[in-house]
């Protein structure tokens, strides 16, 4: 396969720079990452804002990583994206810039960054395979995030080819799990979910109201799988394509409502709200390339739900 390398990249003795380690994503890296003999450095959004390009760069110039794991990004669920689309198109794509630019000034060894599976055409075939990219028109709800997303990993993309830097990018699909922002109008459907039936519980509510039709299906990835999955990457592969990374199963909508009920132990009665929007029919991505690269993910939605609930009933609620 095109970039497995024969010879795993050495993370042991390198300075790792987690962009975002406040967030979903950036939280588990950090503890994936202590596993492993590097130091890592971080900063946080009121000692920098990445939008800042000459901030960005004194900050690399300072530290001087040899390794970027750029998981900053603006991120919400569908109606934070389709209400926000200048503000998930600008920062995102300012904040990848600026990373990318002085990564390859500073001469860091290695750049990964993280795109989405809402990168692919709404109606790609599924599971959508690395080369569906750009064969078709974008969901609505989150065209702003995607253009973003797309342009990150297409630079990765130029700058290897014109300048040989060793900048790779992974595309997972929905994420979740501890850390997430458990927010019932802005957030990602799980966390949404799980305050909704959460308050429901303690309220005793006859009802949980889940947008959208129920119907669309969606592949749920445990945010510790991803880190796991981002440092054999890392570790593992250096070539132009981006790389999918999901677990191979889909759930929809209403499936997943139903999963949240029992685990948070809601009895009401799911109620479909079809004003507001299902987003992407189906989004599966298809693994091959990471399993080739010897990849799997291991938890179960099940497993990850329960983690999950217990972390937000832990630090949240
Ligand atoms: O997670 P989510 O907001 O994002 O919504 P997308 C997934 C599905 O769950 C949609 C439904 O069909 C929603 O209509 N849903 C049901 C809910 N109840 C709720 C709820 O209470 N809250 C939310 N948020 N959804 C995201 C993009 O799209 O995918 C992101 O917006 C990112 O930018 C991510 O790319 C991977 O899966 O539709």
């Amino acid at each position: 396969m095109e970039g497995k390398l024969e010879t795993p990249f050495q993370m042991e003795n390198t300075k790792v720079w987690i962009a975002g380690h406040r967030g979903l994503v950036g939280g588990a890296i950090a503890k994936r990452l202590s596993r492993e003999n590097c130091t890592i450095v971080t900063i946080d959004r009121d000692e920098l804002d990445l939008r800042d390009q000459v901030g960005v760069k004194k900050w690399l110039e300072k530290e001087k990583p040899s390794i970027i794991i750029l998981a900053a990004a603006k991120v919400g669920g569908i109606v934070a994206n389709s209400t926000q689309p200048a503000d998930f198109l600008y920062d995102n794509l300012v904040i990848e810039t600026n990373i990318i630019k002085a990564a390859h000034e500073i001469e860091v060894k290695k750049l990964l960054f993280l795109g989405s599976s809402c990168i692919y055409p709404r109606d790609a075939k599924q599971p959508m395979v690395e080369e569906e990219l750009l064969t078709g028109p974008l969901e609505k709800t989150n065209e702003s995030y995607a253009i973003a997303k797309i342009a990150g990993l297409k630079m990765c993309e130029a700058f290897r080819t014109q300048y040989g830097c060793d900048f790779i990018s992974a595309q997972p699909t929905n994420l979740y799990g501890e850390g997430d922002k458990f927010d019932p109008e802005m957030g990602h459907v799980i966390p949404a979910l799980m305050v909704k039936a959460h308050k429901g519980k303690l309220n005793n509510y006859s009802k949980l109201n889940v947008w959208g039709s129920g119907t669309p299906k969606r592949e749920f990835l445990y945010i510790h799988d991803l880190a796991d999955a981002l440092v054999h990457l890392l570790k593992n592969y250096s070539g132009k394509s981006h790389i999918n990374i999901g677990t191979g199963e889909e759930f929809s909508i209403k499936q997943l409502a139903e999963k949240i009920c029992d685990v948070v132990g809601f009895q009401g009665e799911l109620v479909f709200d079809t004003t507001k929007p299902d987003g992407s029919p189906r989004k599966l991505v298809n693994n091959s390339r990471l399993a080739e690269l010897g990849w799997n993910s291991k938890t179960s939605l099940d497993e990850g739900l329960a983690k999950t609930y217990k972390w937000y009933l832990d630090n949240v609620s």
